[in-house]
């Protein structure tokens, strides 16, 4: 399976945010803490380069909190302005806040000099499921941006007014036009960030049962009673619906439904806190 997801509403999103760069001040990159890397669109390099960037790691509820803070150091160690947060809750909205002030405060201060109290626009953006507009609705305080567990709920522009002094654009969930390392590809898939419609989703929970079996085995055997260490890995799949009953007429397995459930489960955090991703060699690769 090639993994690769450029609809039509991206490239024109796309354009739409080139266009309304002048009236940005500062630039919020929101990335999922459970997979840093694939999750940060390169191709904003080059959309956002004049820009003043702030990166958060959101749904860190969901993440392993040692791998948040390695990625902490890693942003800071190169001076990127970064925080830890999770929409859902409050936690890290203060320094978030914080951050964006940080990144407009030459223009901010620049235009005091001029006598006007400035109001910041920041521009939210990331790859589709991510947060933006659940980050959104929580720095303002309600829910102003429409959110759902799907990649694709925002479709066009909006300003949301914070305070007098701040106000906060969501944007659509944006991708690039060729994925390339498709282990990195896989992880956007595994957190929803790819339309699951395109997908193989028995191939890619296959995968994914590969994946957390190395990183946080005893987790996915407590979870799917029947998948050890001994289960091979082209068993991965059986093993789950052999722990959950999933089997149809004939002793058929119901693969389709425990990929499924698997895919749920991990995206709803249930497994485990886990992290994909760790920094050494934080670059996009090219084709695995
Ligand atoms: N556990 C957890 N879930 C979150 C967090 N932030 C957002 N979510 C959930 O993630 C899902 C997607 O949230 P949205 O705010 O719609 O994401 P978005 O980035 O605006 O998505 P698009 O507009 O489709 O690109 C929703 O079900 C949210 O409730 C978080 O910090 N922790
Ligand atoms: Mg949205």
């Amino acid at each position: 399976m090639q993994i690769n997801w450029y609809p039509g509403h991206m490239a024109k999103a796309r354009r739409q945010l080139a266009e309304s760069l002048k009236l940005i001040d500062v630039v919020v990159e929101i990335v999922d803490a459970r997979a840093p890397l694939a999750s940060r669109n390169p191709d904003f390099d080059d959309l956002f380069s004049d820009k003043t960037r702030v990166v958060l790691l959101n749904k860190s509820d969901l993440a392993d909190p040692a791998a948040s803070a390695e990625w902490m150091r890693f942003y800071r160690a190169q001076g990127i302005l970064a925080g830890e947060i999770v929409s859902t809750a409050n936690s890290g909205k203060a320094q978030a806040v914080r951050l964006i002030g940080e990144a407009a405060a030459d223009s901010v201060a620049r235009m005091k000099e001029k006598g006007v109290s400035k109001t910041v626009r920041a521009l939210v953006v990331g790859i589709p499921n991510v947060g933006k507009s659940t980050f959104i609705n929580r720095i303002a305080g309600e829910a102003r941006a429409k959110t759902g567990d799907k990649p694709g709920v925002t479709k066009g522009k909006q300003w949301v007014r914070v305070t007098p002094y701040l106000e906060l654009l969501d944007s659509p969930g944006l991708l690039w036009p060729k994925l390339g390392d498709q282990s990195l590809a896989r992880h956007l898939a595994y957190l929803g960030s790819i339309n699951d419609e395109i997908l193989e989703l028995e191939e890619l929970s296959s995968e994914l049962l590969k994946e957390l079996r190395t990183i946080c085995p005893d987790a996915l055997t407590a979870r799917y009673k029947k998948l050890t260490a001994d289960t091979p890995d082209d068993r991965l799949l059986e093993a789950v619906c052999q722990s959950r009953g999933f089997v149809l007429r004939g002793g058929v397995y119901d693969t389709e439904r425990a990929a499924r459930v698997l895919l749920d489960e991990f995206r709803g955090g249930k497994i485990a806190r886990v992290t994909l991703e760790r920094p050494e060699g934080a670059l996009h690769g090219e084709d695995a």
